[in-house]
């Protein structure tokens, strides 16, 4: 029996082996601040109804990006037609589209969640309903008052970011996802996870709704940061962490004082870190710095060769040029780059996807340890680009949101695509030329990299061993998946 279950369904046919870290978030948040533990999480994309079930929910919440909206549906419908309980929802998509806010979830949950759940939680167990007079009480709500959709004054963000504890690991079974992984995007599989360590971004990207769902951009304290990583360290053994942040900050400062709190702390160089920068921020002592904390890969969105198509996705404040020098740079002091580039975007021409490809070869003849991800540029919800695509009738009456999922074959389906100068079919073609083109060169790499530790690790663990076959056909080209991009 539980009293909150919280719920992130997978696609189908889709692995997931990150934490639900905003789950992990709104279980602490209720710990600390109502004393509230009674809640479970569930995070898979099997038997998802069993799951739920077994656990008795009093009340049930979802967390929905767009791809998995489909899925949210039909469980949120399922428990309260069969378990007939309150039904919250939050997540990226719901804070995008507050109008798809079905009729049988009890209030969807805008943004930033801890404080309005908690608001929520206290209605709750006071009770034993949500019912729209009290939902109208609580900021950052969208629900059904009979047949209008009501909105509640939006919430504030929580300030300063240390507010919110750090993600209850036990809530999340932190000990599921500690397994060997290629968490820091190399060809290593290491003990990993995922850290957060500020919420926004100060830039305006064309495709990215991060500034629109956080607001301004919030950092934990170096502090708090280093405490969270060494408690990974020490207790869970944890050798490699991807920082999920939108943005990593790009303050030196703020880097060393995390180094130092890793230092005092005694986990300096005890894990490795794989985190997101911006290629007009990169310079040398942010790199020298960076290095100096453990990083050993930075991901950097590049997106296009094409100069003007730079300019339409990211605004005018970096350049193609300032993309070379960052990978350059980072290649000198030994720094390995995941360079993500977008193709089909607004505009662009095959000469534009030249561009790309050739910038795309200079990245993989500068250092076998860079590695470019291609991407099709996908209008999401609550983006400037969602908006141009919607004005422009590009976006289907009825749409299947399960294309927004990491799967290329699907995301290149012509449902979203944006481009208006390229036909469909041509531009797959160019699309898969690009895949193969930025994939060719990985197994070279993987083959000079394969050290005895690693084909042993493989041999102990027959799923590694698939894994590892796995990437291979990837790498060749065989195969066409893309790796997870945020
Ligand atoms: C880490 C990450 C991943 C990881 C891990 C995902 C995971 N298990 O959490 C990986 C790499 C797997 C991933 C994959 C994808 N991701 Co991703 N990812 C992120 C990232 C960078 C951080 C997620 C996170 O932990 N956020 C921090 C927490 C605090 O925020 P949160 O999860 O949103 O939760 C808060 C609120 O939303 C709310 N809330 C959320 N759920 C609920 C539920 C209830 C009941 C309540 C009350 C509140 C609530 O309260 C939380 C606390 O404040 C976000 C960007 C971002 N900053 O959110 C993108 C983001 C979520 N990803 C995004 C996308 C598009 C994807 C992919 C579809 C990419 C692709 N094309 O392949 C895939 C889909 C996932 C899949 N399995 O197929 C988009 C989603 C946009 C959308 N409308 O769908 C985002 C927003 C980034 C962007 N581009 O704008 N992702
Ligand atoms: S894509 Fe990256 S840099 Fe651009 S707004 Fe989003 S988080 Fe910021």
């Amino acid at each position: 029996m539980a009293g909150l279950v919280l719920v992130n369904p997978w696609i189908e046919g889709v692995s997931n082996n990150k934490p639900p870290l905003g789950l992990g978030y709104l279980a602490a948040y209720l710990r600390e601040g109502l004393g509230y533990t009674d809640v479970r999480v569930v995070n898979t994309g099997r038997h998802v109804r069993e799951r739920i079930a077994e656990l008795h929910p009093e009340i049930v919440g979802f967390t929905a990006y767009s791809a998995n909206f489909p899925e949210v549906l039909a469980l949120s419908h399922w428990v309260k037609e069969e378990l007939a309980v309150p039904v919250l929802l939050g997540g990226p998509h719901i804070t995008a589209m507050p109008e798809s806010l079905p009729r049988w979830v009890d209030a969807g949950v805008i943004g930033e969640g801890e404080e309005t759940l908690l608001e929520l939680m206290r209605i709750f167990l006071h009770r034993r309903r949500l019912l729209p007079p009290t939902l109208a009480e609580v900021n950052g709500l969208v629900f059904w008052d009979g047949d209008r959709l009501v909105r509640t004054a939006p919430r504030p963000p929580i300030v300063p970011l240390d507010r919110i504890p750090p993600p209850d690991l036990q809530v999340l079974e932190i000990e599921r996802y500690l397994v060997p992984s290629q968490i820091l995007m190399t060809n290593e599989y290491v003990r990993g996870t995922t850290i957060i360590t500020s919420r926004g971004c100060p830039f305006r990207c064309v495709y990215c709704h991060v500034s629109a769902k956080w607001g301004r951009v919030r950092y934990h304290s170096a502090e708090r940061v280093a405490e969270e990583i060494a408690v990974l360290v020490r207790r869970y053994r944890v050798e490699g962490i991807y920082v999920a942040d939108d943005l990593f900050s790009a303050n030196v400062h703020r880097v060393r004082a995390i180094t130092r709190g890793l230092e005092e702390r005694g986990v300096l160089g005890k894990v490795r870190f794989f985190l997101d920068l911006r290629a007009n921020l990169v310079n040398e002592a942010l790199i020298l710095a960076l290095k100096e904390m453990g990083v050993v890969r930075i991901s950097l969105g590049l997106e296009s060769g094409s100069e003007r198509i730079l300019r339409y996705l990211k605004g005018g404040d970096v350049s193609v040029e300032d993309g070379r020098r960052a990978v350059k740079l980072a290649n000198r002091l030994g720094i390995g780059c995941h360079c993500c580039f977008m193709l089909g975007s607004p505009g662009e021409t095959v000469e534009d996807i030249r561009q790309t490809q050739q910038l795309i070869r200079e990245i993989l003849e500068m250092s076998p340890s860079n590695f470019c991800q291609v991407n099709v540029t996908t209008p999401l919800p609550g983006t400037p680009l969602w908006e141009y695509a919607r004005e422009r009738g590009l976006i289907p009456k009825e749409i299947d949101w399960r294309q927004f999922s990491l799967d290329p074959s699907l995301s290149t389906a012509p449902d979203f695509y944006v481009n208006e100068v390229i036909p469909f079919e041509e531009f797959r073609r160019l699309v898969e030329e690009t895949y193969h083109l930025a994939n060719s060169r990985r197994l070279e790499a993987i083959l000079r990299k394969m050290s005895w530790r690693y084909l042993a690790r493989a041999i102990q663990r027959p799923r590694l061993a698939l894994r590892i076959v796995g990437d291979w056909l990837r790498f060749r080209g065989l195969r066409q998946v893309a790796a997870p991009r945020s």
